[in-house]
């Protein structure tokens, strides 16, 4: 792969297939609540076939719409399986942030609720997602990751849950992210490795500190990641190149696409300033 999307990956080509997005509500009995999420299904989707599965997480003040409104999954995606870059692939978009508490003006305050998607995710949207839509149900076919907080819940939920999915990331992760000495046993233990580990952030990002040291903690362990580092702040341009970049080793056969290298750089010192805004 290369070390960054082109300049055109986010613009939507008038001459190509286009996946759907809906929204979703299912009833949510960890949370007590009827919770939404939005899904994507790709260009010509045929329910004669079962597609793999990416769940795709916000950051803190956002919900399930961030993905395809601030960012641009849905186009990304449509762009990648036209020119055969990445597989035909499903996508859920959780609202993260799960509570029946409605949202308050203190965005902050929400930081535990974002924990709560764990059962949530588990036990109630994913059977939904696959009594609704013709999914893979094994761990070779489904993946986690996410942006910011996002990205803290797909790394701990993924290696909490590393039989679950066999594919998890995480996109400039927040300050959720669990220290090294909790998820690196969990790896060392699990039955089966990830298929892929992807660490990704903005090299002026001052929340980098959580996924430089999972990184080393990893390199410690000698376990298999991808440590790719884009050149930015803590913004939306760097999930979207995440994603066209992780996209497109999802679901594929080890060792059949070389993992990007960098394109920023850092040295693991503390970062001043570089958030760029909220997800
Ligand atoms: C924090 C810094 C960032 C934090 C959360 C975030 C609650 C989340 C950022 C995002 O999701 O964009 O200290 O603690």
């Amino acid at each position: 792969l290369p070390n960054h999307a082109p300049d055109n990956f986010i613009q939507v080509r008038p001459d190509i297939p286009k996946g759907k997005l809906e929204t979703i509500t299912y009833s949510s009995k960890s949370i007590g609540v009827d919770r939404k999420a939005v899904v994507y299904t790709p260009p010509n989707y045929n329910t004669n076939q079962k597609y793999p599965v990416l769940y795709l997480m916000h950051g803190i003040g956002g919900n399930e719409t961030h993905w395809t409104t601030l960012c641009a999954a849905n186009t990304i995606l449509d762009n990648l399986i036209a020119d055969k870059k990445a597989v035909p692939m499903i996508i859920v978009m959780p609202n993260g942030r799960a509570t029946a508490e409605p949202p308050s003006g203190n965005f902050m305050a929400d930081f535990n609720y974002y924990a709560d998607l764990e059962p949530d995710l588990l036990n109630d949207l994913m059977p939904y997602i696959e009594s609704h839509y013709s999914v893979a149900t094994d761990r070779d076919h489904q993946a986690l990751n996410g942006f910011s907080m996002g990205g803290g819940q797909g790394l701990n939920f993924g290696i909490n849950n590393i039989d679950t999915f066999a594919w998890v990331g995480g996109f400039s992760s927040a300050p959720n992210l669990q220290q090294p000495n909790v998820l690196v046993p969990k790896i060392q233990q699990a039955k089966d490795k990830p298929k892929l580990l992807w660490i990704g952030c903005g090299d002026k990002d001052n929340l980098i500190t959580g996924s430089w040291n999972l990184h080393l903690g990893l390199d410690e362990a000698k376990i298999d990641h991808v440590w790719y580092l884009d050149s930015g702040v803590h913004e939306v341009p760097v999930w979207n190149n995440n994603l066209y970049l992780f996209a497109q080793m999802l679901f594929k056969p080890k060792g059949s696409v070389t993992p990007p290298p960098s394109l920023g750089a850092y040295n693991g010192e503390p970062i001043e300033g570089g958030f760029g805004g909220m997800g």
